[in-house]
């Protein structure tokens, strides 16, 4: 079984070191060599800012092959890595340097004299798109040979935060056993190797990008092509090249959307992988028919990696996500009791396997709750197994949106709502986006006579938080509808926005 992660990193390319490992957009390449040297520096350079094992990296920067350098230089460092989403505000910034407590702080050149400010006990350096600023040169410095700090299999390899339905964000601590298990079981469920070239359009600052994409690809000796992020023009330019593509929903339809997408363009490709979000059975369908490949979709989340997938060979069945993956659990239970439930009923999905983390970050309690005592971990879905033992996701338990792949609780921006002068309250929904596939709206209460509009609580959400949590309409009503047992009628305000985004014309 798969238990150390950088080992398992560079299975794929043991003997093959010279051979090509990430290709740049403007032409720029890296033999495996290069990122194996270049971990090493970064290796050497946080070990010389004196990184113990178990100390945290945050790295919030623009993706760069300079990056995934310093994330397996942090893992060979014996530290954990910690990613965080570019679009985070600085005020978002500091409940995590504080949460985590980091020794090393890696951000864009601009942030380096604020977040010093905000984290003074740790190193702060600067890393720019094109992988040059402080944090390079110091790697620079300490180039040299590195001898990879022995982990054990339960030891950390990162922490990914996680918002929650109640509460601050949660950092989801996972294992050198979880990502080295789930990158081995991608690898050959998706019959990735040594030949296949990934088209990877996806940030990196989370569980798809770092670890489904480029963890798998290691692990498998193939190459990436690495897009700073998903650009139309540059996917159909690159596309020729690639044999494989993982993305979030919002891809597809945006490919599909532009009539460079034809059969002729895609004929080579052996594989389109989908997740993070649902793929709409239309997308599923209208994919197929315009190009003939099945889109394969999968689910997992941050706590767990991946879950289930659709089968390599067989059906893809659209709209469902497949078999849970080898060495994976997952059962039905009702919501309520936790008691297994039949074949073909709706429940929660809960899982077990070398996949799922270790608990939250400093926050037993919340560990607690949401794992079984027998191990399975509460994921907070809603699914149901048809009868041939295809997983469908047929809702959240969570009060949760997702928009474009991205993860907003409501919670959290109702929180930030609610907080602005002249507002009684808030209720954070999402409805359906054509282009995102959900998108947040916020209903606010406003106090009788406040002079507040949808402009305002906008301007004053900005640095509150990251623009892709912030509504794309705010709507002012008199007040909230409510059950009676004075629980805000969500399904309500959903119904009545349900057109906003996809009726012509809007
Ligand atoms: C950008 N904007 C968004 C989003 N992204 N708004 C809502 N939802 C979004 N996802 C806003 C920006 O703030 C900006 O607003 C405007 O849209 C245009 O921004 P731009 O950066 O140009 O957008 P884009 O480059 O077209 O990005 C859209 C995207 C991107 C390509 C869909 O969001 C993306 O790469 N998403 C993938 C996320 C992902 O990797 N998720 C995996 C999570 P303004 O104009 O107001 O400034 S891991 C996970 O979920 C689990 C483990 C799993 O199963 O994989
Ligand atoms: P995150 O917390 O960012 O890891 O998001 C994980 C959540 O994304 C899961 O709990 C699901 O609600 C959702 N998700 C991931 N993949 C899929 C999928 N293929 N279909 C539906 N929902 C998905």
């Amino acid at each position: 079984m798969a238990e150390a992660l950088f080992e398992t990193l560079c299975e794929g390319f043991a003997g093959r070191e010279e051979a090509r490992c990430l290709e740049t957009p403007d032409g720029r390449v890296w033999r495996f060599r290069d990122l194996l040297d270049r971990s090493a520096a970064y290796a050497r350079m946080l070990r010389g800012f004196g990184l113990e094992p178990g100390d945290r990296v945050a790295v919030q920067v623009e993706k760069s092959p300079e990056v995934l350098a310093l994330y397996l230089g942090c893992i060979r460092a014996g530290g954990v890595h910690l990613p965080l989403n570019t679009a985070y505000t600085l005020a978002e910034l500091d409940y995590f340097l504080a949460d985590a407590e980091p020794k090393v702080v890696v951000v864009r050149p601009g942030l380096v004299e604020e977040v010093g400010k905000r984290a003074p006990r740790a190193t702060v350096l600067a890393l720019d798109g094109e992988g040059r600023g402080s944090a390079a040169e110091a790697a620079d410095a300490a180039a040299g040979p590195f001898e990879t700090v022995p982990r054990g299999p339960d030891d950390l390899a990162a922490i990914l935060y996680t918002s929650g339905t109640t509460g601050r964000s949660k950092g989801a601590m996972l294992t050198h056993r979880n990502l080295a298990s789930n990158a081995l079981v991608l690898k050959d469920y998706w019959r990735i190797t040594a030949d296949d070239v990934l088209l990877h359009a996806l940030p990196i600052y989370h569980v798809h990008g770092l670890f489904t994409a480029c963890n798998t690809l290691l692990a498998a000796g193939g190459s990436m092509l690495f897009l700073p992020k998903f650009d139309l023009d540059e996917v159909f330019r690159l596309l020729p090249r690639a044999t494989l593509m993982m993305g979030v929903p919002t891809f597809y339809t945006r490919m599909l959307a532009d009539p460079r997408l034809t059969r002729e363009a895609v004929a080579h490709m052996r594989l389109f992988v989908s997740g993070s979000a649902p793929l709409l059975a239309e997308t599923h369908r209208a994919f197929r028919e315009r190009t003939g490949h099945a889109i394969l979709e999968r689910y997992g989340m941050t706590e767990t990696g991946m879950n289930a997938s659709n089968p390599y060979e067989g059906e893809r069945r659209p709209g469902t996500v497949g078999f849970p993956l080898p060495g994976v659990e997952i059962r039905i239970t009702d919501p309520e009791t936790g008691r297994p439930l039949p074949t073909g009923e709706i429940g929660m999905i809960e899982v077990r396997g070398p996949n799922v983390f270790k608990g939250y970050w400093k926050n037993p309690e919340k560990t607690a709750a949401e794992f079984r005592p027998d191990g399975f971990f509460v994921t907070g879905d809603l699914g149901r197994f048809d009868e041939r033992g295809y997983l469908s996701i047929v809702g959240r338990g969570k009060d949760l949106v997702i928009s474009g792949g991205l993860n907003v609780y409501p919670k959290e921006v109702e929180e930030a709502i609610d907080a602005l002068p002249g507002v009684v309250e808030s209720a954070v929904i999402g409805v359906p986006h054509p282009d995102f596939g959900e998108a947040v709206v916020a209903v606010v209460v406003p106090e009788p006579g406040a002079s507040i509009g949808e402009a305002e609580i906008l301007a004053a959400l900005a640095d509150k938080l990251a623009a892709f949590k912030r509504p794309k309409r705010v709507f002012l009503v008199p007040e909230l509808p409510r059950n009676t047992m004075g629980k805000v009628q969500k399904n309500l305000l959903r119904e009545r926005w349900a057109d906003l985004f996809t009726k012509a014309g809007s």
